[in-house]
């Protein structure tokens, strides 16, 4: 029995064109301009819609302590956007080493709903830390992430370059929080000194300058290691420039933004306090200027790939600590669920970017750069038959009581935007139907990635 997506719209990254599509036992079977059923075959009608590559998203926080999404939740979520795959990151345990870490992570993650990978977080540089970083491919993992903020996860610059060497040498992508956070440690300090502790003061003390400083160190250090380099969350223009500098020097480095820099800005971290504390995330919302420059690379080539960074924190006992002091608020957003739809509706919709690269950004990019391609990042015969049928002629409206994702609030709340997800299907079974999850939890599969083998 075969299912048949007929008379849609197909998207990839290189072209649309009417085409009908058969999936067989999970895997794409058949794509031609017309696919006649047999009788006991699934037949859905995808007349006036996209069938689009179901998305990967790079970067995702489920399962963290104290945030309402776990792998259950988190991935209902995920899927009712138009999200096949998730890459999440681990937490770093310093009572076990990171290995054992990953093992438990793993276990964690046994009740998704879709195909799920992991990078690997590390926190510190020691002789078994570098010998652990070798073993990570028989693992199936083939990315680990460093941080450059926050003291108890940061490394200094030489543990930078120890550890991305040795990933350059395991066949590993190392993902970068790019933020100098010795400088905003200080700034931080004397902004609460000075009694500076509302939410805008977030954003004042983690400047777009030490975003870009920190961006400019690890890709130095990327240059001379020639370890492939993944910047995370790129939000601002002044990161930028030195990500593009790099880059034209022949680093192999790749660039992710995420919707909320895309689409909201340092206004909301000035709304009243109890409001305003919902969007600290890091780096900080930035402003509009920022938020041009950031699509016109995402059109141009230069950032790769959207994630979501999603982080489901409370309100209550969450980001209500921030509410006096900023720095009491957790760090990140929730949105697993909408970057599908903003990107359609202020990306294609608004004519910064087209369909299909909406499509390389968030299906065919993470799939290549994270060693998962073609299994995963287009439909091509063979590949999962990830898919998400989309109507550009509806309507969507994003709001708390309509989402899925566990916090009480929405960044986006009483957004209307274009598009409506249909369909979602996960090796070819339909996993979202009109809105409702009616995949199973625990249907996902762990995915054992390849090593890194793409050039920016
Ligand atoms: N960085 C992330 O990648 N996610 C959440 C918080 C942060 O600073
Ligand atoms: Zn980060
Ligand atoms: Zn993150």
């Amino acid at each position: 029995m075969s299912i048949i997506i007929k008379n849609g719209i197909l998207v990839t990254a290189s072209e649309v064109s009417q085409r009908d599509l058969k999936i067989d036992n999970g895997k794409i079977s058949m794509i031609s301009s017309q696919i006649n059923g047999e009788k006991n075959d699934t037949i859905i009608d995808a007349t006036n819609k996209y069938i689009l590559p179901g998305l990967i998203d790079p970067h995702t926080h489920l399962g963290i302590e104290g945030t309402l999404d776990d792998f259950e939740t988190g991935t209902n979520a995920a899927a009712s956007g138009g999200v096949t795959t998730i890459i999440n990151f681990t937490d770093p345990d310093n009572s076990q080493t990171f290995l054992e870490d990953l093992r438990e992570w793993k276990n964690k993650a046994k009740n998704s709903l879709i195909d799920y990978g992991f990078h690997s977080i590390i926190n510190k540089c020691n002789s078994d830390v570098l010998e652990q970083i070798s073993k990570l491919p028989d693992e199936g993992v083939t990315s680990i992430k460093l941080f450059m903020a926050y003291k108890e996860n940061m490394v200094n610059d030489k543990e930078l370059y120890l550890l991305m060497n040795a990933a350059k040498k395991a066949g590993i992508v190392t993902n970068i929080h790019a933020e100098n956070g010795v400088v905003i440690d200080q700034l931080i300090e004397e902004a609460l000194n000075k009694n500076n502790t509302k939410p805008i003061y977030h954003a004042y003390t983690r400047p777009p300058e030490m975003e870009a400083e920190a961006t400019a160190r690890a890709l130095r250090i990327a240059e001379i290691t020639e370890a492939p380099t993944y910047i995370v969350h790129i939000s601002c223009e002044e990161a930028l420039k030195e990500f593009i500098h790099a880059k034209e020097r022949g680093v192999n480095a790749f660039g992710e933004t995420c919707p909320q820099y895309l689409v909201l800005d340092e206004d909301y971290l000035k709304k009243e306090d109890k409001e305003a504390v919902k969007y600290i995330c890091s780096p900080p919302l930035r402003t509009k200027k920022d938020q041009d420059t950031l699509w016109n690379k995402i059109k141009s080539g230069s950032i790769s790939t959207i994630g979501s960074d999603h982080s489901s924190h409370p309100y209550v006992n969450g980001k209500e600590n921030g509410i006096n002091n900023f720095t009491k608020a957790p760090n990140g957003l929730p949105g697993i669920e909408s970057t599908l739809l903003l990107l359609y509706h202020y990306g294609v919709c608004e004519e910064r970017i087209s369909l299909s690269k909406l499509v390389e950004v968030t299906s065919q990019n993470p799939a290549e750069i994270f060693g998962l391609y073609p299994q995963k990042g287009s439909i091509n015969i063979g590949s999962d038959g990830d898919i998400v049928i989309f109507d550009p002629n509806k309507s969507t409206v994003l709001t708390k009581e309509s989402q899925k994702q566990g916090t009480e609030y929405n960044v986006y709340e009483g957004m209307k935007v274009q598009g409506y997800i249909d369909y979602v299907l996960s090796r070819g079974e339909v996993i979202v139907k009109d809105k409702k999850v009616i995949g199973k939890p625990g249907r996902g599969n762990y995915l054992y990635r390849d090593k890194f083998n793409a050039r920016s």
